[in-house]
């Protein structure tokens, strides 16, 4: 731990950071204040302390070295959507897709669970910066939490500490995020966002998404906001660049919902026929785009790190991640081996003796791993991390590409006409459920732009948003829309998916250059099977006709669905683009006759 006069200094560096932390204190009682600095020895101490505690278990140094498990309460494991509210003044501002709380009713309920609520614990202030520290479209914040596993993840998982500090001295702005764990108690559980005022308070919930406040809570919810007011958006969204063999690297934004594969995509490992192809990584989980001077649109990855689900990480599915956690990685979570190495499900070697909670394992109780169990990793240990990950002016991109999980209807891939039908085709993104919410599993619900659980602000002034941002635009990204889940009758995936998928994404860089052919449809531009690159891939004429068709019937089912979920929005969605909407069923209507 840094020594007082070190804590003097970093205090002193920001005037309205130290008296926050003054306020924040006096109201929450720590029995001690601490400012984090981001160093290593710092993380070293920090977790030493938590072994020490035993809230860290150290796992097999020779094959795990710098690995560490922690296990959460039972009943704090996930994201609470129903427990996540946007507080803005006027209700309608939030809009339907938010809970909603007037502010001051909402700060009188918070306050009164932070009052006394750190005696005896320590006070951990963690200044963060979201995105490379020297980016003009970076922004910072400051999360003040009683929460050392929080400090150590928002240690990778942002640039943290003095460095942070310095620049939010220098903007003179930040983002006040107030955490604590509380008793834990789901009852006395709450995540709110203060769009107005640029601030979050999170209680009762030590899970990463309701947590860690940079990523989903500031870098989505709150950074949405100020993105519709500076001009620019902020995306649940990977960004990876595909370098062809003749060294041209293109730049994909892609935007699934939670658990659609975004960490596995954003890292993939070609396949074996495509020799003198690579895949460089940005980020897996959240971009932030900005139109460029050029009339490009520009990504920045505003994270350090992976918060990535475990079950399923192998060296098939996603080679480089499995090899990246192999070190100085946080698993939550997860169950052990007799000789302590982490386990969940997916692996195809070992055996779990202690499942999750740390009980004795047995699989008719529990799985190994929990469903929602994670890593916590730099993203500098990722064999794929792009040399441009660090960029100030981030890179530009050539393709937006949203996509669901769908059983049924969508097409493996397909490509908006131009940028308001692309808006449109992303306000109709819809998913089945997995685990990384609380709410059932498999269950289809709309997520627009895969932002349903992180848009600060009402959909409705969002879509009109992304509309505005695409009429900037000398060069828009083109738009596609991709589904690798689709299953035959008997419920088994027609696509292959993970590297395979590379294929497609070659088939959307060479629509974006004018190389690749298509017939146009009623939902779109589609591939023809002979225009994707399957060679050396066993895949059989059905299937691929099944994975490029479409089904007016049910898209004619689909549309009157987006229809009725738009009209929730009323008067805030934008007219151009319910005009687009009566177009696409008009296209359908008439592709039946
Ligand atoms: C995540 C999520 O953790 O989307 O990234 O839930
Ligand atoms: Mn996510």
């Amino acid at each position: 731990m840094a020594t007082a006069p070190q804590h003097v200094t970093l205090a002193s560096m920001s005037r309205d950071v130290a008296a926050w932390v003054d306020e924040v204190a006096q109201l929450t009682q720590p029995k001690k204040i601490y400012w984090c600095d981001g160093s290593d020895a710092e993380f070293v101490a920090l977790e030493r302390e938590l072994v020490a505690d035993k809230q860290l278990l150290p796992l097999d140094s020779r094959s795990f070295p710098g690995c560490v498990l922690s296990r959460s309460d039972p009943s704090d494991v996930a994201r609470v959507e129903h427990l996540t509210f946007v507080c803005t003044r006027n209700k309608e501002d939030a809009g339907p897709n938010n809970h909603w709380i007037a502010p001051q009713e909402a700060h009188r309920q918070m306050d009164a669970l932070f009052a006394g609520c750190m005696q005896g614990r320590t006070l951990y202030v963690v200044p963060y910066c979201m995105g490379p520290l020297d980016s003009p479209f970076s922004r910072c914040g400051v999360e003040i939490t009683d929460s050392a596993y929080v400090v150590l993840n928002m240690q990778i998982m942002t640039r943290m500490g003095r460095a942070a500090l310095e620049r939010i001295a220098r903007d003179g702005a930040f983002v006040k995020g107030l955490h604590s764990t509380g008793d834990l108690d789901p009852k006395r559980r709450f995540i709110m966002h203060f769009p107005e005022e640029l601030s979050i308070k999170s209680f009762g919930s030590g899970y990463g998404g309701n947590a860690l406040l940079g990523k989903k809570c500031h870098a989505l919810r709150i950074a949405s906001w100020q993105a519709r007011t500076e001009g620019w958006l902020a995306e649940h969204m990977l960004i990876v660049g595909i370098e062809n063999p003749q060294g041209e690297i293109y730049y994909l934004a892609c935007a699934f919902p939670s658990a659609c594969g975004k960490t596995n995509l954003a890292m993939l490992i070609p396949p074996a026929s495509y020799q003198g192809w690579k895949v460089w990584t940005v980020g897996d989980d959240i971009a932030w785009l900005h139109p460029g001077k050029d009339g490009r649109l520009y990504a920045i990855n505003p994270e350090s790190g992976y918060f990535g689900v475990v079950p399923g990480t192998n060296a098939k599915t996603n080679r480089n991640a499995f090899e990246m956690i192999h070190k100085d990685t946080i698993f939550t979570n997860v169950g052990l081996t007799a000789d302590n190495q982490p386990w969940w499900e997916g692996l195809t070697e070992g055996t779990p003796v202690t499942d999750w909670q740390g009980r004795p394992y047995n699989r008719a109780i529990s799985p190994a791993a929990q469903p929602n169990s994670r890593f916590t990793v730099s993203a500098k240990q990722n064999p794929s991390y792009s040399k441009l990950a660090d960029a100030p002016g981030g890179v530009p991109i050539s393709a937006i590409i949203f996509g669901g999980r769908r059983r049924a209807l969508a097409p493996l891939v397909y490509q908006a006409r131009n940028w308001l039908h692309g808006v449109l085709m992303g306000a109709g993104v819809a998913s089945e459920t997995t685990a990384a919410a609380t709410d059932a599993v498999g269950v289809v619900r709309r997520d627009p732009m895969a932002m349903k659980p992180f848009a600060g602000y009402n959909f409705g002034d969002y879509w009109a948003h992304w509309i505005n941002v695409g009429a900037k635009l000398k060069f828009p990204p083109q738009i596609f829309h991709v589904n690798w889940f689709r299953q035959d009758h008997a419920g088994k995936y027609l696509w292959p998916g993970y590297g395979e998928n590379l294929r497609v994404l070659r088939w959307i860089i060479d629509r974006c250059n004018g190389k690749a052919s298509a017939r146009d449809t009623a939902i779109g531009h589609l591939p023809n099977s002979h225009d994707l690159d399957l060679q050396g891939l066993e895949i059989s004429g059905a299937a691929l006709e099944e994975l490029l068709a479409v089904n007016p019937l049910l898209w004619q089912e689909e549309f009157a669905g987006i229809d009725k979920y738009l009209a929730e929005f009323g008067e805030r969605v934008p007219q151009s683009l319910k005009t687009e909407l009566s177009q696409a069923l008009q296209r359908v209507h008439s592709s039946q006759v």
